[in-house]
């Protein structure tokens, strides 16, 4: 059973899939629902999960203060093939870990305990903290090691959808688990009938054990490691009941090590209604997205299905991984639809609680400013096997330093052959324009950005976040490699 959903097809084997359409999956499962649906307790949806989320339990009473504890430590988690990965890792026993939750203004108190052998960071991916808070002054030399606690705290200045991670050996780390969602509540959000955090990761295991596979080959220290498995909230399968009428807020991020995904949802359309730093100003319908690993968005959809149909939320984008010297794809099902939850409709309607769009705080630029912060170069050499930004390699990058609160527009030029997703930590971001095309549709904030290949993305930032940060491409294999540099946003 786990083989045959996860055989791996030889590329020429491949058929591409037909555009999705609507499914009620096969009539045995279809009849068990109806049959089962006033007693939802047994049958066909016994593994129904309700639509939403539990967060990270506050331990503090005061209103305007979240505390949580937060322990990493070595957890056998199962990725949905029933056999739990022995190398697992995972924050408080969960993979993902538990949604953090907090709102706008609320100060966020993280007690860290480091259970786990090995060295650790947290960053707060796409966070406006302090440096001292961001993960990366304790890489760069003091970690929290096995058996020790760091206090991070700081305040929410931003709404949205976040997510934290390791970030030290993050190839290792992040594959083995350590990864969760930041909720972020904004003051005239109406609560959608359910908010759905939904993390998008693939894992590579070794098809004798179902165990994950041995460290990075070279290659995918070049090409990024694409994992075999592709998984929704942890695992493969999951099944997410909805109700026809109800208004559903996605909180999306990709934590792929190297993936970029092609999200459909069949049956329904997905309107974007934020980017990786809140809300747009201009909601925009789409029937498929595009995610590069590190980013987010925020779409809603509206219910419209009929009590017992399924509907697949799937990656219809292939992608080459290396498996014993040769380029294989992830393909189980061998027609590009690669689905990774489904949502299905229990008996009844309701009337849903509709999409208000909260405020935008809207990026302020249309086009680059003419203030240049900085010129990058991201360059790959397959033959040499290195990825470098500006001619070198972490930690010899040379230190990019600009003025705080100076509008400054950033290039960054890809001269290589692959998409690089690139995220700069601290500061806020707009694309203005992608290989001199400019941004028609999201013009929201980022800090993650896809850079295809041969290409120039240019990005502007009002840099309002002094401190040292760093950036880096977010495929982990890059990051790990020395794809990473320093930036200072200097105070007057
Ligand atoms: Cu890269």
């Amino acid at each position: 059973m786990v083989e045959a959903m996860l055989t791996l097809l030889p590329l020429l084997a491949c058929t591409d899939g037909d555009e999705p359409d609507r499914t009620t999956g096969d009539s045995a499962a279809d009849s068990g629902i109806a049959d089962t649906a006033d007693t939802a307790d047994t049958g066909a949806l016994a593994d129904l999960e309700p639509c939403g989320f539990t967060p990270m339990t506050d331990l503090d009473a005061a209103p305007d203060v979240v505390e949580v504890n937060l322990t990493a430590s070595n957890f056998a988690w199962d990725p949905g093939t029933g056999i739990p990965l022995t190398g697992g890792m995972a924050f408080n026993e969960a993979v993902p870990g538990p949604v953090l939750e907090a709102k706008l203004g609320d100060r966020v108190r993280v007690h860290f305990v480091n259970d786990t052998d090995i060295d650790m960071s947290i960053h707060w991916h796409g966070l406006r903290v302090t440096p001292e808070m961001d993960g990366i002054q304790q890489m760069m030399g003091d970690p929290v090691s096995p058996g020790e606690t760091f206090e991070y705290e700081y305040t929410i200045v931003d709404g949205g959808f976040y997510w934290f991670h390791t970030h030290m050996n993050t190839a290792t780390t992040i594959e083995a688990g350590l990864y969760a969602p930041i909720v972020l509540h904004v003051p005239d959000e109406v609560a959608p009938d359910c908010d759905l955090p939904v993390v998008l990761d693939d894992v590579l295991l070794d098809e004798d054990t179902w165990q994950i596979a041995p460290p990075d080959t070279a290659m995918m220290k070049l090409m990024g490691r694409l994992g075999n498995v592709l998984m929704a909230n942890g695992r493969s399968g999951r099944r997410v009941a909805w109700t026809k009428g109800q208004t559903t807020l996605l909180r999306l991020v990709n934590s792929s090590n190297a993936r970029y995904w092609d999200l459909v949802l069949e049956g329904h359309t997905m309107t974007v209604v934020g980017t990786d730093g809140g809300f747009l100003a201009e909601p925009y319908a789409v029937d498929h997205l595009v995610m590069a690993p590190g980013e987010r968005y925020m779409v809603v959809v509206e219910a419209r299905g009929e009590a017992g149909e399924s509907y697949r939320l799937m990656n219809r984008r292939v992608q080459l991984h290396e498996e014993d010297g040769d380029m294989i794809e992830v393909d189980p099902m061998g027609n590009g639809e690669n689905p990774v939850m489904s949502f299905v409709y229990g008996v009844g309607e309701v009337v849903g609680a509709g999409w208000r769009q909260p405020a935008p705080d809207v990026p302020a630029w249309g086009a680059a400013v003419e203030n240049l912060g900085h010129h990058w170069v991201l360059e790959e050499d397959m033959m040499g096997g290195t990825v470098t930004i500006d001619g070198a390699a972490w930690p010899d990058v040379p230190m990019v330093d600009v003025p705080m609160d100076v509008d400054a527009t950033f290039e960054v030029e890809n001269k290589s052959e692959m998409h690089h997703p690139f995220h700069i930590h601290g500061n806020r971001f707009q694309v203005v324009d992608v290989g001199g095309e400019a941004v028609a549709e999201g013009q929201g904030w980022k800090d993650t950005f896809d850079i295809p290949p041969r290409t120039t993305v240019r990005i502007v930032s009002a840099l309002d976040n002094p401190g040292e940060w760093m950036y880096h491409c977010h495929i982990l294999e890059h990051a790990d490699g020395g794809m990473a540099g320093m930036m200072t946003v200097m105070e007057e």
